[in-house]
């Protein structure tokens, strides 16, 4: 391929630089001269705070950093740009300073009974390097908007983005590391440590998922050494699936002969066990299964909520659809708040993990309008119509609203 450089240099990279946005967190300090961006369905108004080798970025919280990403990008093409990509973590122990070309990953638990070890230089050069177009979103994207209200992160919609990553598939490591036959499940864990309690941040994938040839431990992300804040120097890309399972600077594979019950997979990261991953708002559910793939979503990226457009003058609106790895294979619009719909025009296909853009034309008269926009993918999955809810604020993919006003 040509745009990997396997003999690129892998540098140090320092998170607490002089800028140090994270260092001003850390000191508990506020940020004085902050941006604010004001937050939809009445989520206050949040600082908007460049940390290292990020622009401006809404923060959730400094420590650890929690960073979404201001929508707007989203309408500027259908890569997430890196410094724009939004961050999350769990624990505070993030790591300041990785060295880039002294950096191991231990895979334990693997036949030969002592752990194989890679270098960055060797899982560079000793597999074939693949990549892959893919959208990495956080299971609670948009959890601000769930009616009930649920606690956790008030994330709007943008805790998600796409990326062009570069790295090795996973099956190629294990199977050079030999999985033993015995293998139920595969753990992954990071350089980040809890260090108020709450456990470190480990998590597990079916060995037949591990082993599919699609999940990838990835050193690039859009033609550069991933953003520090993005794990850096590599992180498991697992390709349909909420970002849970994107373990950044990974540090330790273990092989597992049972079900691994970590605390970050059960009771954390769990849907309730049925067909909408759903159930009766403000009730618990039954029985759970851990989070999987991405449903079906939508959105219009051209203009926001509240926005002012032209009555009687022809205006393109765009947006973006992604699904779990079907594909998007139609999108429609309404403009009358889901009394009517039409098809909109699907922009190039850049594979089926990626942002698929749409546009349609309207031509509003004078008043309000009620924009919407449904997704499908291959196999015929949509969103639904009304908001489904569970207690932990994931999956949300109702058809969304964006109220114009034609002047
Ligand atoms: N090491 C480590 N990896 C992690 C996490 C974490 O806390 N520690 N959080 C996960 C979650 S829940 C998400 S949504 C993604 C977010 O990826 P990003 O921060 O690169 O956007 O990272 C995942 N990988
Ligand atoms: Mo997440």
């Amino acid at each position: 391929m040509a745009d990997i450089d396997t003999h690129q240099r892998l540098r140090r990279r320092l998170l607490a630089g002089g800028a140090g946005a994270l260092a001003a967190g850390m000191a508990g300090r506020s940020f004085a001269q902050a941006a604010t961006v004001e937050l939809p369905f009445a989520n206050g108004r949040r600082e908007l705070v460049a940390f290292p080798e990020k622009r401006p970025l809404i923060v959730l919280t400094t420590r650890p950093p929690q960073l979404e990403t201001p929508f707007e990008v989203f309408n500027q093409g259908i890569v997430t740009p890196n410094d724009a990509f939004f961050v999350r973590y769990h624990n505070s122990g993030v790591p300041r300073s990785v060295d880039g070309d002294k950096h191991v990953i231990k895979i334990g638990g693997n036949a030969a009974g002592k752990p194989y070890e890679l270098t960055m230089a060797q899982l560079r050069t000793q597999f074939k390097p693949v990549e892959i177009l893919a959208v990495n979103q956080c299971s609670g994207n948009g959890r601000a908007l769930f009616n009930p209200r649920v606690t956790g992160g008030q994330l709007g919609n943008g805790a998600m983005g796409n990326a062009r990553w570069v790295g090795v598939p996973l099956k190629d490591v294990l199977a050079a590391a030999e999985v033993r036959s015995s293998a139920r499940q595969v753990t992954f864990d990071g350089l980040d440590v809890a260090v108020f309690g709450g456990g470190d941040f480990v998590k597990a994938l079916d060995v037949n998922h591990a082993m599919d040839g699609e999940v990838m431990l990835a050193w690039q992300m859009n033609g550069a050494d991933l953003p520090m804040l993005n794990g850096y120097p590599v992180r498991l890309v697992v390709p349909g699936y909420y970002g849970t399972y994107w373990i950044k600077h990974l540090s330790e594979i273990a092989v597992v002969d049972r079900e691994f019950d970590g605390f970050w997979m059960k009771p954390a990261y769990r849907v309730p066990d049925n067909a909408c991953a759903c159930v009766e708002p403000g009730t618990a559910p039954t029985s759970t299964r851990p989070i999987g793939r991405f449903n079906v979503r939508s959105f219009i990226t051209s203009l926001a909520d509240g926005a002012r457009v032209r009555a009687g003058d022809q205006v393109v609106v765009r947006g973006i659809a992604f699904d779990g790895g079907q594909g998007v294979r139609e999108v429609a619009f309404s403009s009358d708040g889901g009394q009517s719909w039409r098809g909109a025009r699907l922009g190039a296909d850049m594979g089926r993990y990626s942002f698929r853009e749409f546009s349609f034309g309207l031509t509003p008269a004078k008043g309000g309008h009620d924009l919407r926009v449904r997704a499908w993918n291959r196999s015929g999955d949509s969103q639904p119509v009304e908001a489904l809810w569970q207690p932990a604020g994931y999956m949300r993919n109702v058809v969304e609203s964006v109220k114009v006003v034609a002047v």
